[in-house]
């Protein structure tokens, strides 16, 4: 199977198990699985209109309702996922008019079997982590690429961390410290110079291994536990550091398209 069709099925899975008729504010990741999210949504919103989708629907036992979008407000985590909002025709939010979201899906780089994640591929982990912060559910979709046993198994890129331009040097040499196994201040493709987030700041990639919650020793001589909670906490408390691209204990339950072309990992 494609990996697009998997990216699909994780999507469509997780919109059908988790939106229904009382969904109000729902927070939209970014990335490319977060487009068959938004495909899922639109088709479910014109359900009674779509007969081939209800048709196919009552073959299965999971009754599908229609989601009344004209109620619903979409809360975007990125430029990418403000113009997927914008044009699907689905009501736009911003973050600041509500306290809580009822729920939030999005992609993700690597999960771990305890459903941490690594987040900020596509540079977008600051306004991610907001909003998933402020979701009363927050769902995470991925192909099957994504699923790891540690964080760092697989996504050998390094965790994202957003940095402020102006001290970015300082976070880089602080990482060096801290120990970390690569180090990669993100560079623009069809630009000269680095990546520049929605919020002006730069990206650097910081890889420290698999995250197997053993003991490392950073470049400083400090001993510390290489676990997903340790280095997020450590890299947090770095000058110049705006957001890590860690979700540690924040995703609900995670959905994997699986290789087979129809089947759905789910942890
Ligand atoms: O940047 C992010 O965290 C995005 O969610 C992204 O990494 C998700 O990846 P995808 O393009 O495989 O959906």
């Amino acid at each position: 199977m494609s990996l697009t069709e998997s990216k699909r099925q994780a999507a469509y899975k997780a919109v059908d198990t988790h939106l229904n008729s009382e969904t109000r504010i729902i927070g939209i990741g970014s990335g490319s699985t977060i487009v068959f999210v938004i495909e899922r949504i639109v088709q479910r919103g014109n359900f009674k209109k779509n007969d081939e989708l209800n048709e196919k629907n009552e073959n299965s036992d999971q009754k599908l309702e229609e989601l009344d979008l004209d109620q619903c407000v979409f809360i975007p985590t990125s430029f990418q996922s403000r113009q997927l909002i914008i044009h699907n025709g689905l009501n736009l939010g911003e973050i600041d008019q509500y306290q809580e979201i009822d729920i939030t899906i999005d992609g993700a780089d690597e999960v771990d079997e305890n459903l941490n994640a690594i987040k900020g591929g596509g540079a977008c982990h600051l306004r991610e982590k907001v909003v998933a912060e402020i979701s009363k559910k927050f769902i995470i979709v991925a192909d099957y690429t994504k699923r790891s046993t540690v964080l760092g198994e697989k996504w050998v890129k390094g965790i994202p961390i957003e940095v402020i331009p102006f001290c970015y040097a300082l976070a880089y040499n602080s990482l060096k410290l801290l120990g970390c196994q690569k180090l990669n201040l993100r560079m623009a493709k069809n630009k000269a110079g680095p990546v520049i987030t929605d919020n002006g700041n730069f990206v650097i990639d910081a890889y420290f291994g698999k995250l197997d919650g053993q003991q490392s020793l950073g470049n400083d001589n400090f001993m510390f536990i290489n676990s997903p909670s340790e280095v997020l906490k450590r890299i947090k408390l770095l000058t110049g550091v705006v957001e890590v691209g860690l979700f540690v204990g924040m995703a609900e339950i995670a959905y994997f398209g699986e290789e087979d072309g129809c089947s759905v990992g789910v942890l």
